[in-house]
């Protein structure tokens, strides 16, 4: 553990770190970083924390990040709950030549190193920072600690406006690449049992349930992966043909999780033994208990016991949650009468200066999403999704009042347009838009 007293003055931290004092002084200025305390006297006192933050600072920006997007990095890692500096070795204070060497072994400098080698387009910087992890590291070490942990900082930059959709985009290529080469490069199936992996139908966030792919594969399983956006039934023919042991569906969207719930459905139905996994399962738990079927955990590595377990003897599920009465009716009500809402929110909305793409992408967000609330459940999900929602544009410098005026045009749509049923979305746009 680095020490968080605070011992050290300005100049010795100008003196290990080789900043310049203004340039420290504006760090802490602007970004709040490092925090050091102060002495009675006012004079800054640092400690040795302090210090490694700075040098980590000053690593990301030898890797080509601007400050303010290594900056943006420290607040990304910090509140995902993690330390930045974890997986760092400590180092003292007069130790600061050996400290770049034994970093760039560390996962977390090598998964650094990937982003920034992706952020910048350089393909055989990141393939290059790859194949040195892999010759220190377990595969399985590397694929989770820099290529998935990496895809999710850059996801999370995405969402914060200090990365570009090709920037994303050209990161998940090269880690689909990877998974890939890995998957075709391991050894043919020793054990008996078949694994079937996919995505329900509407997601198409088809890399963790590749590595799943990978890491079961390499545990010597026979595992057939789908990929993205299988049709309910087309999964349900393909478990019974290859008379799959285990199913695993993957959702990272409301919306997936919705579609992952009808093909969950559908495989209980013809007794295939179901679990699944992903992200929106870990942000809002409550959904696990409206599917049927084996929740894998909250992590793709731990997963991995999880199904050795189920695969070992059939685990008696627990009957699934379904949605009230008034969501599933309100549900068909609103499928009904959707192009209808639509079509008067369109004509309502005619004056605003919203492009016609992107009120098209908004009304398919909620749309969507309100039938997916709906059928789990709860309405609430809706207002996470639309929480979600209002940050990206904020971070993407769009005008709050444009999403209210939105909200409202649609709340009248609604009203206009959906009678009897559909009390569930008319309480909750009514709430929604009065908060
Ligand atoms: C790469 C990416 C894409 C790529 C996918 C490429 C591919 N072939 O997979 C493409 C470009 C296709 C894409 C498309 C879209 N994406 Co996208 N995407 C991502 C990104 C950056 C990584 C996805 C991923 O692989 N996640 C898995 C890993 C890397 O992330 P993780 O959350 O840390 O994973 C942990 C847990 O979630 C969990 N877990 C995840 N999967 C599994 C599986 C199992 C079995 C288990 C047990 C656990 C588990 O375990 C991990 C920890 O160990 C995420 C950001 C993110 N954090 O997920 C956005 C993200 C999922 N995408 C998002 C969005 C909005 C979209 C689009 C709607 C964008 C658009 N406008 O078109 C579309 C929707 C596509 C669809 N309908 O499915 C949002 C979703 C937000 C929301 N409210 O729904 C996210 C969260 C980005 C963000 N920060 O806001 N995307």
């Amino acid at each position: 553990m680095l020490s968080k007293i605070p011992a050290f003055n300005l100049k010795a931290v100008l003196r290990e770190t080789g900043l310049a004092a203004d340039t420290l002084r504006a760090w802490e200025r602007r970004y709040g970083l490092p925090k050091p305390q102060r002495t009675g006297g006012g004079h800054r006192l640092y400690s040795q924390y302090d210090i490694e933050t700075i040098k980590w600072l000053m690593t990301r920006q030898s890797e080509g990040l601007s400050i303010s997007r290594a900056v943006d990095l420290w607040n990304e890692i910090s509140a995902s709950g993690a330390d930045p500096l974890a997986g760092s070795p400590p180092l003292g204070i007069n130790n600061a030549s050996t400290s770049s060497n034994t970093n760039e072994t560390t996962m977390s400098a090598l998964r650094t190193e990937w982003v920034s080698a992706c952020l910048n387009f350089n393909e055989i910087q990141a393939e290059q920072t790859l194949n040195r992890a892999f010759s220190i590291f377990q595969i399985e070490d590397v694929c989770i600690e820099v290529i998935q942990k990496g895809l999710s900082e850059i996801g999370k930059l995405w969402y914060m406006n200090h990365a570009s959709v090709q920037q994303e985009h050209f990161a998940s290529g090269l880690a689909m690449r990877r998974i890939d080469a890995l998957l075709s490069a391991s050894p043919p199936p020793s054990r008996p049992q078949t694994v079937l992996i996919g995505c329900p139908p509407n997601e198409w966030h088809t890399f963790t349930p590749l590595l799943s792919s990978l890491l079961l594969r390499r545990r010597g399983l026979n595992v057939i992966y789908l990929g993205a956006n299988v049709p309910t039934e087309r999964f349900a023919e393909t478990a019974m043909k290859v008379r799959a042991n285990l199913v695993i569906l993957v959702a990272q969207t409301l919306v997936s999780a919705a579609s992952l719930q009808t093909t969950l459905l559908a495989l209980t139905k013809q007794n295939t033994n179901v679990a699944f996994g992903g992200r929106i399962f870990n942000l809002r738990p409550n959904i696990i208990d409206y599917m049927p079927g084996h929740f894998l955990g909250n992590t793709i590595e731990g997963s991995i016991q999880e199904v050795e377990r189920l695969l070992k003897s059939r685990i008696k599920e627990k009957p699934a949650k379904t949605a009230s009465e008034a969501h599933i009716s309100a549900m068909h009500g609103f499928v009904t009468k959707r192009t209808l809402i639509e079509a008067s929110l369109k004509k309502e909305l005619q004056p605003l200066s919203i492009s016609p793409e992107e009120l098209n992408n908004g009304i398919y967000f909620l749309g969507n999403n309100i039938i997916a609330a709906l059928q789990l459940g709860d309405m609430e999900h809706v207002t996470e999704e639309m929480d979600w929602l209002k940050t990206l544009l904020k971070t993407h410098n769009r005008a709050p009042q444009e999403l209210s005026h939105f909200m409202k045009s649609y709340s009248n749509a609604v009203d206009e347009q959906i009678n009897g049923q559909g009390d569930p979305i008319k309480h909750w746009l009514k709430n929604y838009i009065e908060t």
